[in-house]
């Protein structure tokens, strides 16, 4: 079966033991991250097979073995001996790296990342690969073992519908390269869905193997493509309009699409994609629209007597109060800038965003005078609201440091090196009168809170600068807000919220959460943020104290006691931070040797987005919803 190899073979089986050295290289981590990674590489070749119009539906089943299976309705990957490598271009697309693209020929291929490179690295990264072709009436198959060896080359196993085409893969990911081998349903489904509103019209089903009641799985087909994106995001939101903006064009090859609708609320939330990529830091795509719509806006405004001669010009900042907008580009050569690559850099981009949105946001507004009102109204509550906070922003500056610590709130750190430095962010005086003393007072400094801070899903900046908790973390935290952000002036490497494990406790939580996701959000997305996590019980026996997390580790470390001491042991349920003397404080939730920080992430941007507005944002009926749904899950209820 092995004929076919010779020298070369030698070479190709090299460069897949390169991706085996050094996974980082080709898929960034070996976590839990990268597991998830190899899926999208499958994902992108069929997705890209749907962009080149061959392909309508896609399906992802997580098995039983969290091996993953893809399966698509195109072409199927061409089974012919490729005239290069002299063995089959599907082995060749598995086995030879960078191999890809448009080896077929023509195809109009948009794929970001690795441009379908990704096969290769999939197979060098599992245990076994086994892929099936549907082509020409007939079923073949090739199986790869142990980092994309060549098992069974490929070969015809049935026959099949004449009518039927398509390609099926399925991977094992190797548990020698990744830290962990279990597949997260939701993250798979978020990207999932991401990925059908991306692209109008793909369906796409995830099926979960692993679950019995799992039988049909999720399938998700947006008619409306970014539009029902836009309506998604604004779903628990108070639109100002009532349809959707959709302007889309296209000019040399690249396709440019956009979606908008303003909402009552007061933050924006706005997304960019080039070939179904996230762009956070956005580029010439966004710089195009951005621009274009303030100066619509604007232009609007004043011919229609809404601005006046004597009123200041409205600012990006003012037009995007409320706007919830997906910008999406396909281009054949994409140019990504930046050290995460997350910027478009392709200068004709800007223009063709400017050109199609601005000609079709005029002409929307023209044509639906009242809901341009709203918007421009809306756009000049937001330039006011503005210059009161600059006001109130005043008072933040560097000289209230000084102030901050002097009144006492505040007590910091000596050391002012960011890189080692620490701020725990606690509950009540009480408990921070315990962190004071239990902190190491060269890198932890302490903020206790004294009332609640004030929710800014529900009150505009100038109103939420008036408050003192939230003036007090500004300005402990250097970096400024809005426009004059900056996070290489973050005075501490990490933010603490040290909470109680309680209703109240959570609750500040979420509204701290809350207030740096709209505020600060750069160092959530940093990964500055992290969660304290307090001791839950108390175990006391002789002169032994041990402090556990959750009711399992209780269970977990009684079990390993013997019998006669386990029945003496006295087990206390801790109630609240302010319980612990300053000593069990450090030892058990500052002690940088012994604590457990859970690390804040913003995988899902929206995500959250939706849970804070849900949580936190002024429809009732949705909060209700969730808390009826989510009751089930609640583990320790304390009202
Ligand atoms: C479940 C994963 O890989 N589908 C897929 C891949 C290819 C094609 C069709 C395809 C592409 C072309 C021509 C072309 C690939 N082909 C290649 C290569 N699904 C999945 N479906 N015919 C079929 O690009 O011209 C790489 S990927 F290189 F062989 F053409």
């Amino acid at each position: 079966m092995n004929e076919h190899y010779d020298a070369s073979d030698i070479q190709v089986l090299e460069g897949l033991e390169a991706v085996r050295k050094r996974p980082g290289m080709y898929i960034g981590t070996t976590d839990v991250k990268g597991l998830h990674h190899l899926v999208w590489e499958i994902v992108d070749n069929a997705i890209d097979e749907s962009l080149a119009g061959y392909c309508n539906n896609i399906e992802v089943v997580i098995n039983k073995d969290n091996s993953i299976t893809v399966k698509d309705d195109g072409r199927g990957i061409p089974v012919d001996i490729h005239p290069k490598t002299k063995i089959s271009t599907v082995e060749t697309v598995y086995t030879v790296l960078h191999a890809g693209g448009k080896f077929g020929g023509g195809g109009y291929k948009v794929s970001g990342g690795l441009h379908g490179v990704g096969a290769s690295v999939v197979n060098a990264l599992s245990k076994w690969v086994e892929v099936k072709v549907y082509k020409n009436s007939q079923v073949y198959f090739i199986r790869f073992e142990n980092g994309g060896h060549t098992v069974e080359p490929l070969h015809v196993i049935d026959k099949c519908d004449p009518n039927r085409t398509g390609t099926v893969v399925t991977f094992k990911p190797d548990p020698d390269i990744f830290d962990t081998d279990v597949y997260d349903y939701n993250t798979l489904m978020v990207r999932i869905r991401e990925l059908a509103f991306l692209n109008r019209g793909l369906r796409i089903t995830l099926r979960d193997d692993r679950n019995e009641e799992d039988t049909t799985g999720e399938t998700f087909i947006y008619e409306g493509g970014i539009s029902e994106y836009v309506k998604f995001i604004n779903q628990e939101k108070t639109p100002i309009h009532e349809d959707v903006i959709h302007l889309q064009g296209e000019e040399d090859g690249v396709f440019f699409e956009v979606a908008m609708q303003y909402n009552t609320g007061y933050n924006d939330n706005i997304y960019s994609f080039v070939n179904n990529i996230n762009t956070h830091d956005g580029g010439t795509h966004e710089e195009g629209v951005r621009r274009a719509l303030t100066r619509v806006i604007n232009n609007y405004a004043k011919k229609a007597g809404i601005l006046k001669e004597k009123d200041e010009s409205l600012t990006g900042d003012d037009v995007k109060e409320g706007l919830t907008m997906i910008i999406s580009c396909k281009h054949p050569n994409p140019q990504f800038e930046g050290q995460t690559k997350g910027r478009l850099g392709n200068s004709e981009v800007r223009k063709l965003a400017d050109n199609v949105f601005s000609e079709g946001f005029e002409k929307f507004l023209l044509e639906n005078p009242d809901d341009a009102r709203a918007i421009v109204e809306k756009s000049m509550l937001a330039c006011r609201a503005r210059n009161a906070a600059k006001k109130a922003r005043e008072i933040t500056r560097k000289s209230d440091l000084a102030m901050t610590n002097f009144f006492g709130k505040l007590s910091d750190c000596k050391s002012k090196d960011p890189k080692v430095s620490e701020i725990f962010i606690v509950e009540g005086d009480s408990a921070g009168g315990s962190a004071k003393k239990g902190r190491d007072s060269m890198t932890q400094a302490i903020l206790p809170l004294r009332g609640k801070i004030l929710n800014v899903e529900k009150n505009r900046l100038d109103r939420a600068l008036g408050n003192e908790e939230i003036r007090t973390i500004i300005t402990a935290f250097g970096t400024g807000i809005g426009e004059e952000f900056n996070l290489s002036k973050l005075r501490y490497d990490k933010i603490i919220i040290m909470t109680d494990a309680d209703v109240d406790g959570s609750h500040i939580r979420v509204l701290l959460l809350t207030l740096f996701y709209r505020f600060f959000r750069p160092i959530v997305e940093e990964g500055h943020v992290y969660a304290a996590q307090p001791p839950l019980f108390r175990i006391m026996h002789g002169k032994t104290r041990k402090y556990v997390l959750n009711e399992e580790e209780k269970e977990k470390y009684l079990q390993s006691l013997p019998e006669n001491v386990r029945s003496r042991a006295e087990i206390a349920r801790m109630k609240g931070l302010g319980e612990m003397d300053a000593e069990e404080l450090n030892e058990t939730t500052m002690d940088i040797n012994k604590r457990i920080l859970r690390k804040i992430t913003v995988d899902d941007c929206m995500a959250a987005d939706a849970v804070f507005a849900k949580l936190m944002g002024d429809e009732v009926e949705p909060r209700r919803k969730f808390i009826e749904e989510n009751a089930g899950y609640v583990q320790n209820l304390d009202i």
